[in-house]
């Protein structure tokens, strides 16, 4: 059996005639975000990257088939769908295998978009070290140390240990960047107090060590980490409150494995009666646009 991607025609011409392309994952489509906001949410993102001149290619596995670019058909379909299988590196064949559909993570997302020839893919947050279990490690930190794909994101999501996801990133070799920030974004807030490896204040940059990791071949994920926009932030200490109910919950109910991330999202989104989807949704356009004017750039220096 040969790896087969379908694109949708629009991204296919894109790459050929070398226009910018933006990765953007699934999972936040099925898992991420409760129906019908989840729709809205992905057709918005789509919309956010062509709004700055460059073309969206959602990611995802439909029937089996590893799709590249949907249509709104398709995207109307995967948004409520049931029995979606979220993909992270080791779900990838079974769902090929099974012919079912897949909904992309980071680290699917990554895999994806390096077989598509895509080099930069937005996202909301990246999966991380889980906050009192030390081996429950998110496999996106594992991808982005071995797949060569700029992730733009908004740090990692604090409902993680972010000190010991900022150390695994260091470990693992991953260069992380703070797009107007000296410090490591936390996802709702702006600031985590933990450090970034460089502040960059434009897309040029980024576009330039994205060059020259390539020209190094060091085979390693680059992560850009971008703050939710001020207006939007949930301020870290009333967020702080809300995550902790979360974790109880998500313990005493014996929530595990994959599972966790998509129980926490939903149980703050719940709890905190919708300031979570605020901050949310607001930096998913931003990165969207980010990394669109990210990708611009990137074919300028070609
Ligand atoms: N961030 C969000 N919503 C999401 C996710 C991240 O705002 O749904 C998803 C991403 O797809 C990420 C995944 O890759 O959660 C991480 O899951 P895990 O911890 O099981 O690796
Ligand atoms: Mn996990």
């Amino acid at each position: 059996m040969k790896l087969k991607l379908n694109f949708h025609p629009e991204v296919k011409t894109a790459l050929e005639t070398g226009q910018a392309v933006i990765a953007l994952e699934s999972t936040l489509i099925t898992h991420g975000f409760p129906a019908p906001d989840n729709l809205k949410v992905a057709q918005d993102i789509e919309q956010a990257v062509r709004d700055m001149g460059a073309i969206p290619a959602t990611i995802a596995i439909l029937g089996g088939e590893i799709t590249v670019g949907l249509t709104s058909a398709q995207l109307n379909y995967l948004a409520t769908a049931e029995n979606v299988r979220k993909c992270s590196r080791r779900d990838l064949a079974l769902a090929v295998a099974r012919h079912e559909d897949g909904a992309t993570t980071v680290a699917g997302t990554m895999i994806i978009a390096q077989w598509a020839g895509i080099e930069i893919f937005a996202t909301g947050g990246i999966g991380g070290v889980h906050q009192g279990q030390p081996f429950d490690e998110s496999a996106d930190l594992m991808e982005l140390a071995q797949t060569p794909v700029t992730v733009v994101c908004a740090g990692a999501k604090a409902i993680l240990d972010l000190p010991s996801t900022r150390e695994v990133l260091e470990t693992r070799g991953v260069p992380v960047i703070g797009y107007q920030t000296d410090d490591f974004p936390a996802f709702y807030s702006r600031r985590s107090g933990l450090f970034v490896d460089l502040r960059v204040d434009t897309p040029q940059e980024v576009a330039n060590i994205i060059r020259a990791q390539h020209a190094l071949n060091l085979q390693t994920g680059i992560l850009v980490t971008v703050p939710v926009p001020a207006a939007d932030e949930w301020p870290s200490e009333e967020a702080q409150l809300i995550i902790d109910q979360a974790l109880a919950d998500a313990e005493a109910e014996h929530i595990t494995g994959k599972a966790v991330t998509p129980y926490l999202l939903n149980r703050v989104s719940t709890l905190s009666d919708g300031r979570s989807k605020k901050a949310n949704i607001a930096l998913l356009l931003n990165n969207a646009r980010v990394a669109a004017q990210i990708g611009l750039a990137l074919k300028q220096l070609a």
